[in-house]
């Protein structure tokens, strides 16, 4: 009986494996077992150009390993080199073929990529109507990125050629003249040529007509040939985050079917993927709930149990639990089943095993959250101070930047979201030297610039800590005199007054100086805004002369013609204005007794932009109440603040409304009051928070992990830090309807329970298994800066989940920003206070 069970096994397998073709599957990708094609699901539409998202993408044994297939105008694209505008997306059931229309408006340049199913292979085939225009023949090509950390160090034949993929960037380039260079975005420079007017452009690795990457990694594996000839391009050669670039320059003159190629990508027959535990890799406290979040392969069969071990003092094992798998159901592309062994309390080392896969170790105990915050208030925030030297031990983290200051900027656009608009709204004229703004701040994110909104809310953030916690920790030794920092060195001075103090200092200037708040004090050129390294070598601390040649330094060595300098975007918004004024009200409150004179400056700060940025208001045209929340929080903060009835008034009128519309959005600046309130404003709260109970619990329909999972352009942990926030005040608070347990969803997220790999999405102290790469400054180095928080899982449309963590550079999942890492700090300062609380 077994044997004719076997056969019968055999035989599916067979004619399984006979009917992996590619087929265009429901959700209009190409898709066979183990391989996915998609045909622009993505499109070049991102906030910020190329984020290598994008085009033709393969998705090869679960990883998101080719993208960018469109038709491009260079060798190697970076991030500003302009992308195509999709016009048109026709998919084709009956013919297995998808049709994109792309265009270039710059140069009124359109073509068309069909992708149509042959067998195993995809024809990828380029369709002109028009020739190519003049300015960019020899420069347009149908290009296909592979990723660097995937393939490098895997062999590769062209036409029957060995060679090997460089594990670092060391193949050649020449030069040529600027005026042949493809426009670039806003016609932005992203190189520096040094006074040469010549750009650097790649030569191929390789060259040919048939291509076979990585034979020796199944997975990997990838054959593409055409007619055509096939160029090899490393990207790395002009930008840290390039990609391995193929590609078929178009030819000069010609119409219809231009360029064809076959591509197959090797599957792995009965391919399935393996199991993906998801637990928290900080752990649990003995008495809280513990359930692992299994991700399975659709075509894997679900196993009735699994086991939990414990790792003795002894180093031997021992089973400890064995405990039934229930279903969850299908998520996007996988199938989720869940392990629940919360009746294991007894402290000690644990590992789960569920069918052949094994977890890393954890620990049960009380103490795994007492450390969750460290890294990130020790190490990552410190690193992060602008305009100071930062020290560690033995390493210079970076040196102390921008000390040749701010210029006015003039009238312009921008490359990171802002621009300056047509008037400076200031007493400066364009590129006039504002003093005093290089002091104090904090760097955005893996970027150095600083932006205001931001930088307010992690003053914010720091007082609302210190306000709630009063930790008195101190590891870090600031002198604003010496403008030193140096890790590890405690100064008597509880560190999170310094941070208060530090992006007090910044703001306080930018109203003084400016006059109101800046937008942002940011990069003047893009060559020096992708900066990677020390901040202090972004600009050459001497002050831009224009008199002076380019890299002419005067005679007294302190100005130079380097158009470096940083510039202050300083366009009036009067709700950033109160925003800021509501922040230096409490700013005062925090400061007093340990720096009284700026505490003062701050208070004085704050009445005058309440008043003028009120009259600014009062004249605007009336908006729908666009802003309300934001004002709705002001008018609590200037009320804590001034205890100045009227705006207390004010905040009840909003509040309640704002309820009725929406309970989940509204809910933490609810709750942020109720310490100021009495309880009748408690009482009157209860049944929202009834409602937000209710809300809480909707995500275990609406998703196996029970948190709310965005599915955005820039991956949601800003949001679920926000909700993790307000489910422990709203514990807090009321703990009668909020339940301590509910705490700990968004822990067990943070810390490893979610899709696509069981990685902590924080570096940070007492996790077995943090994420090990992330965007912060650097980046380059596929490294990380300990207590980042990773923006985490990626959605690609339409049913993808990713986080890389071999490969840094993709902002949207692995960028920490400085308002989100000290969001952390409140989320992680409040769950270890709730996880101290007796029953
Ligand atoms: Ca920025
Ligand atoms: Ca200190
Ligand atoms: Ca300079």
């Amino acid at each position: 009986m077994k044997r004719y069970l076997n056969l019968v096994a055999f035989l599916v397998a067979t004619t399984m494996v006979q009917a992996q073709d590619l087929k265009l599957n429901d959700l209009e990708y190409f898709e066979r077992q183990g391989v996915n094609v998609l045909v622009f699901s993505n499109s070049f539409n991102g906030g910020f150009n190329d984020e290598k998202n994008s085009g033709i993408e393969i998705i090869h044994h679960g990883v998101r390993t080719v993208q960018g297939g469109a038709v491009r105008l260079n060798n190697t694209p970076e991030q500003w080199d302009l992308v195509p505008k999709m016009t048109s997306r026709k998919v084709d059931k009956d013919k297995g073929s998808i049709e994109v229309g792309m265009r270039y408006d710059d140069y009124d340049f359109d073509s068309r990529v069909v992708v149509t199913a042959k067998g195993k292979s995809v024809e990828i085939a380029v369709w002109l109507d028009k020739p190519v225009p003049a300015a960019l023949a020899g420069e347009a090509g149908f290009n296909l990125e592979f990723l660097p950390s995937q393939y490098w160090l895997k062999t590769f034949t062209m036409d029957g050629r060995l060679n090997r993929f460089p594990r670092y960037a060391t193949s050649q380039t020449v030069t040529r003249p600027n005026s042949e260079k493809p426009r670039q975005f806003k016609g932005f420079k992203t190189y520096d040529d040094r006074g040469t007017d010549r750009f650097v452009d790649p030569l191929p690795l390789e060259t040919g007509h048939d291509i076979v990457m990585a034979m020796d990694e199944p997975e990997r594996m990838i054959r593409i040939s055409s007619d055509s000839e096939l160029k090899l391009f490393d990207g790395r050669m002009l930008a840290q985050n390039g990609w391995f670039v193929l590609r078929t320059i178009l030819p000069k003159d010609k119409t219809g079917k231009v360029v064809t190629w076959t591509v197959e990508p090797y599957a792995v027959p009965n391919w399935i993927r393996e199991p993906n535990i998801g637990f928290s890799q900080v752990g649990y406290t003995p008495e809280q709930s513990k359930v692992a979040v299994i991700e399975l392969d659709k075509n894997d069969k679900v196993k009735p149990t699994a086991q939990l071990f414990r790792i003795k003092a002894d180093g031997t094992q021992e089973k400890a639990f064995q405990g039934k798998i229930t279903s969850w159901g299908n998520y996007y592309k996988y199938n989720y089943v869940k392990f629940d062994f919360s009746s294991v309390r007894e402290p000690g080392i644990y590992y789960i095993q569920y069918g052949d896969t094994k977890t890393n170790n954890f620990l049960i105990d009380e103490h795994v959250y007492d450390k969750i915050t460290d890294a990130t208030t020790d190490v990552w925030v410190p690193i992060h101070m602008n305009h100071m030297y930062v020290n560690e031990g033995y390493r210079t983290w970076h040196g102390e930047p921008f000390k040749e200051g701010y210029l006015q900027a003039p009238p312009s656009d921008h490359f990171d979201l802002h621009s300056q608009g047509a008037t400076t709204d200031t007493k400066y004229k364009p590129y006039e030297l504002i003093q005093g703004l290089n002091v104090g701040g904090f760097f955005d994110a893996g970027d150095f610039d600083i932006e205001t909104g931001s930088n307010i809310s992690v003053v914010e953030n720091f007082i609302r800590t210190w306000e709630l916690f009063k930790p008195q920790r101190d590891e870090t030794f600031v002198s604003e005199e010496q403008r030193y920092v140096d890790l590890y060195r405690p100064d008597g001075v509880p560190d999170i007054l310094q941070f208060i103090e530090h992006g007090v200092l910044n703001l306080v200037a930018q109203a003084e100086q400016i006059g109101h708040m800046s937008q942002t004090l940011s990069n003047s050129v893009l060559d020096n805004y992708h900066h990677l390294g020390d901040a202090a070598s972004i600009t050459d601390g001497l002050h831009y002369d224009p008199s002076l040649k380019p890299y002419e330094v005067s005679a007294d060595g302190k100005r130079s013609g380097t158009p470096d300098d940083m510039w202050a975007f300083t366009t009036r918004n009067p709700q950033l204005d109160l925003r800021a004024a509501a922040m230096f009200a409490a700013a005062s409150r925090a400061l007093k007794g340990y720096n009284d004179e700026l505490a003062e400056r701050a208070l004085t700060q704050s009445k005058r932009l309440t008043q003028e940025a009120n009259e600014l208001v009062s004249r605007q045209p009336a908006r729908r109440n666009r802003n309300q929340r934001g004002n709705m929080s002001t008018n609590l903060q200037l009320y804590i603040a001034t205890k100045e009835q009227h705006y207390l008034d004010k905040f009840e009128e909003q509040i309640w409304n704002a309820l009725e519309q929406n309970v989940s959005t509204n809910m933490m600046t609810a709750l942020d009051a109720v310490p100021y309130m009495g309880e009748t404003y408690k009482n009157k709260l209860r049944p929202y928070v009834e409602k937000y109970n209710d809300y809480i619990h909707d995500f275990d329909r609406q998703n196996p992990y029970g948190v709310p999972i965005g599915l955005g352009n820039w991956a949601g942990v800003g949001g679920v830090l926000s909700f993790g926030i307000t489910v422990n005040y709203a514990h807090l608070y009321f703990p009668d309807i909020v339940k301590k347990d509910e705490i700990y969803r968004v822990a067990n997220w943070l810390y490893g329970c979610h899709p696509y790999h069981n990685y902590s999405f924080v570096a940070v102290v007492g996790a077995t298994r943090p994420k090990q790469v992330f965007y912060g400054n650097n980046r380059a180095d596929f490294s990380f800066i300990p207590g980042n928080v990773a923006p985490g899982l990626l959605f690609r449309k339409p049913d993808h989940f990713e986080n890389f963590d071999d490969w840094p550079f993709l902002w949207g999942q692995n960028e920490g920003t400085i308002a989100g890492n000290t969001q952390y700090i409140i989320f992680g300062a409040s769950l270890k206070g709730i996880v101290k609380e007796k029953k």
